[in-house]
Parts: C-alpha cells; sequence; structure tokens
C-alpha cells in the first residue's frame, strides 16, 4: 500500500473521488509551506512555491498498487501533466513518506488559489 495526498479532484466529493471509492481515507493533511495551488481547466494544480507561508490542505489516502497505477493515467504521468513525486507534510504526518500530484507544467498567468481547493 502507498500513502498518497489528494487535494484537488480526489478529494472526498470531487469529481474524480471515484477512483478512491474501495481504497482507505487516513486523514486530513497539510502540506508543509512552500507550496501553491493554481486554476488549471477545471481542475487544481499544486506545485513548489518558494516563499509560500502556507502550504496546501487535501486528504492522506492509503491506496493499493492498482489503484496508484489507475490515478497514475488519470493525472498524464506519462505525458506529463502531473509528476508523482513525495511531499513533506505537517503533523500527523511529519516524516511518513507521501507522495502527491505536482503539476508538472507551467502555471504561468493561471490564478492562485492559496492553500485549498474548494
Ligand atoms: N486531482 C489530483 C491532482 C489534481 C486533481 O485535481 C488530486 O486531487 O490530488
Amino acid at each position: 500500500m502507498s500513502l498518497v495526498f489528494v487535494y484537488g479532484t480526489l478529494k472526498r466529493g470531487g469529481s474524480n473521488h471515484t477512483h478512491l471509492a474501495r481504497q482507505a481515507f487516513v486523514g486530513e493533511a497539510r502540506t508543509a509551506p512552500g507550496f501553491r495551488l493554481y486554476q488549471l481547466d477545471g481542475y487544481p494544480g499544486m506545485v513548489a512555491l518558494a516563499g509560500d507561508h502556507a502550504g496546501v490542505t487535501g486528504e492522506v489516502w492509503s491506496v493499493d498498487a492498482a489503484c496508484l497505477a489507475q490515478l497514475d493515467l488519470l493525472e498524464g504521468v506519462a505525458e506529463g501533466l502531473y509528476r508523482r513525486e513525495p511531499v513533506p507534510l505537517l503533523a500527523p504526518f511529519a516524516g511518513r513518506s507521501v507522495e502527491a500530484y505536482l503539476y508538472a507544467r507551467s502555471v504561468a498567468g493561471r490564478k492562485d488559489l492559496g492553500p485549498t481547493w474548494a
């Protein structure tokens, strides 16, 4: 099993949450400072941003290997849309190995959404 931090359409109530339906919710979480959300085309993208003080809010899920492969397809990892990478989270997940989908393309001109995608 892998721990994944989700912050957008994969969250509970989100349009892609069905992909996590048979996986296990672990808890609400926040990244360490240094990450920011931008509005893309109907979904958010998280990127590293030096100087950010707030981090990003989301949920940690425990997912199986088949689900993880599905999520990689959904997020366009092979096409270079998102990269799945370890992200540092605050307590109670500090020091745990948790990955998230970081947006891999430019956010120039995109709306800054701050820490939370609603
Ligand atoms: N889905 C992934 C990345 C962005 C998105 O909308 C997520 O919820 O974490």
